[in-house]
């Protein structure tokens, strides 16, 4: 299988995955700003123009990371990343990485590149206070919900925690203080330390 990727963005979350479950992965880098690969138009793999996507086993090519990311758990289906079907810890590991896609990831996106959408500084300034203001609940809430927990569905970790532990890393480019949320903080060092996590973030050239 091949990944499709930019360093530190949203694909980190399934490399961790593949990486979490001993898998066997090519990968391969992303420009985003020309939305080129080494062979050419990156459209021609990904019409959508973003990452991730995986080239599966069949040659077909897969899109939208919490997809990639369940695909890859059930590929390997030792119910370890993402609980087998039909318990009810699927479902909580799938709301949680449904979660982490439409409340945390997308609410990140308006803070990258506000400068590009709107000329005012002034604007810029509201546009990103304003998201910032939306994240700031949301971590309230994950801070709440994730307790003295180890990971988001207890004590496995799962394919919503490496979505979400890429998601974080993302506050120190936006100006977020982690430190505000204790548990949340101690969370980002706890998955930071995983030795399939410093793996992925080695191979992204994010960590030496
Ligand atoms: N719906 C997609 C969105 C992925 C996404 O937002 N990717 C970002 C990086 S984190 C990207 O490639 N942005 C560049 C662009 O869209 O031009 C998914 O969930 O996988």
């Amino acid at each position: 299988m091949k990944l499709y990727y930019s360093p530190g963005a949203c694909s980190l979350a399934p490399h961790i995955v593949m990486a979490e479950l001993n898998m066997v992965y090519e990968l391969e880098s992303v420009n985003l700003t020309n939305k080129t690969i080494t062979s050419g138009d990156y459209k021609h793999i990904n019409m959508k123009g973003c990452v991730p996507a995986l080239k599966m086993e069949n040659g077909e090519i897969l899109t939208e990371g919490a997809i990639i990311s369940q695909y890859l758990a059930d590929y390997k289906n030792d119910g370890t990343m993402l609980a087998k079907f039909g318990t009810s810890d699927r479902f909580r590991t799938l709301e949680w990485t449904n979660f982490v896609a439409t409340e945390i990831h997308k609410n990140f996106s308006p803070l990258f590149g506000t400068e590009k959408m709107f000329k005012s500084t002034e604007t810029q300034n509201d546009v990103k206070n304003f998201y910032k203001n939306v994240l700031t609940d949301k971590f309230n809430f994950l801070a709440e919900k994730l307790g003295q927990n180890n990971y988001l569905m207890g004590n496995d970790f799962t394919i919503a925690d490496a979505y979400l532990f890429t998601c974080l890393t993302w506050t120190k480019y936006v100006g977020i203080d982690m430190t505000l949320w204790s548990n949340l903080n101690t969370y980002m060092k706890r998955v930071s330390e995983r030795p399939a996590v410093i793996k992925a973030m080695k191979e992204e050239g994010l960590i030496k």
